[in-house]
């Protein structure tokens, strides 16, 4: 069984803590039970992690790419977060590695501020989505699973 890697970035452990008109009331908790839930349906294991620093997000890409590379991940669900509109490291990371991405968004970012309208990472991502809510994070294991030779 494989498993699938979602990464959460900076803030997003506030999640259902505030903003709920921008993110909604569901925690990050209740985030990775909707997780399980899909992955277990598609049979996956999950790994979800979450922090707000930028180099252990660059780590765990590296260590994503070595376990898709042994043939142990699937991919990567990854949020994250406001890095998405400031990281050259995590584009080069997701390059670097070589791993299959799907960048995620809770919030439409493109009806937002402008300077969330740029992201780093999606040049370097199979696929994007946005402003499904939570809902997005079952939607991008659906994705993932879809995408498996
Ligand atoms: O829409 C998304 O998922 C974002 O990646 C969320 C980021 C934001 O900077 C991106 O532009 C879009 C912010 C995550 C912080 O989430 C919070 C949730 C509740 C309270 C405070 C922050």
């Amino acid at each position: 069984m494989k498993t699938v890697l979602v990464l959460n970035g900076p803030n997003l452990n506030l999640l259902g803590t505030r903003e709920p008109a921008v993110y909604g009331s569901a925690t990050l908790a209740d985030v990775e039970a909707m997780c399980v839930e899909a992955c277990a349906r598609h049979d996956f294991a999950l790994d979800f992690r979450q922090s707000n620093h930028e180099g252990q997000l660059v780590d765990w890409l590296h260590e994503a790419g070595r376990a898709q590379a042994a043939g142990t991940l699937a991919g990567a669900v990854f949020n994250a977060g406001a890095y998405t509109h400031t990281s050259v490291a995590l584009h080069d990371a997701i390059k670097g590695t070589g791993l299959t991405l799907i960048e995620l968004h809770i919030s439409n970012v493109h009806a937002r501020e402008a300077f969330r309208h740029h992201s780093y990472l999606s040049p370097a991502a199979k696929a994007v989505m946005a402003g499904f809510g939570v809902a997005g994070y079952p939607l991008a294991i659906a994705g993932l699973a879809q995408m498996q030779g």
